[in-house]
């Protein structure tokens, strides 16, 4: 079955999709293994696999190693083409509507189609859209975009709807890693209110509770980063709290 079918049949059973996003990054050398191991065991549906920055040439190594261990699909999220690998089951297949940069509107996205194809990936149209975190986040200053004011929903809500009849088959709020708070509940709500295709919400979630709150107010996939980073046991909790049509 495709990844994105899968992701439609947890969300139809379980509520929400839990992703543990892994930063194939130097930094993360020495932990790739054990987390990878934990993360079978801890009930996550799918790890993304990508990061902004990639401070040695250990990239792809990396992601050998993780796709050897991991027993559920492993995801590209994309910092950059050059990240492509064999590997991957699937590729969030992104443009950064929420920017005006070409480069990551569309750029990107040239260079790493043949590649795909010619790899034969599947590809998840995602429309991947930037709240201000409270933070100059890495992906922020990389891309060169400014983020969506978090006061705005209206704002946010056209962005989305623009990424859903363009085509795209997930809209992704991404808080930034490492946000002081994650995406609020409310914008959730309206924006899940307003598309007909699974919301992705990523960046500042730290607990159960917060993925909790997200999912059941509309969030269809909830992704940690640095929360599981720092605490991998919680990785179980959070997974507990995702799938919340199962509590
Ligand atoms: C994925 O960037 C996020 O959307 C991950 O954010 O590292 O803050 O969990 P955190």
């Amino acid at each position: 079955m495709k990844v994105f079918d899968q992701f439609l049949e947890i969300i139809s059973k379980k509520g929400s999709v839990y992703a543990v996003l892994i930063d194939p990054d130097l930094k993360n050398n020495e932990n790739i293994k054990t987390n990878v191991k934990l993360v079978n065991e801890s009930k996550v549906d799918v790890l993304f696999v990508g990061g902004s920055l990639i401070m040695d040439s250990k990239l792809m190594q990396r992601i050998d190693l993780i796709k050897k261990y991991a027993r559920i699909p492993v995801v590209f999220f994309p910092g950059s083409a050059s990240q492509l690998n064999s590997n991957y089951d699937a590729i969030l297949f992104m443009s950064l509507i929420s920017g005006r940069n070409p480069h990551y509107l569309i750029g990107e996205q040239v260079i790493a189609a043949p590649l795909i194809k010619d790899l034969g990936i599947e590809t998840i149209p995602t429309g991947y859209i930037i709240l201000e975190s409270g933070n100059k986040t890495t992906v922020e200053f990389m891309s060169g975009t400014k983020p969506i004011p978090r006061q705005r929903p209206d704002i946010t809500i056209a962005h989305a709807l623009a990424g859903q009849y363009l085509g795209m088959k997930l809209i992704y709020l991404e808080a930034g890693s490492g946000a002081k708070t994650p995406v609020e509940i409310e914008t959730i709500k309206q924006v899940s209110k307003a598309i007909d295709i699974p919301l992705v919400v990523g960046g500042g979630i730290m607990n159960p509770e917060d993925a909790a709150e997200r999912a059941i107010a509309g969030a269809s996939i909830i992704v940690t980063g640095t929360s599981t980073e720092e605490n991998p046991a919680i990785m179980k909790k959070i997974a507990d709290a995702v799938h919340w049509r199962n509590n």
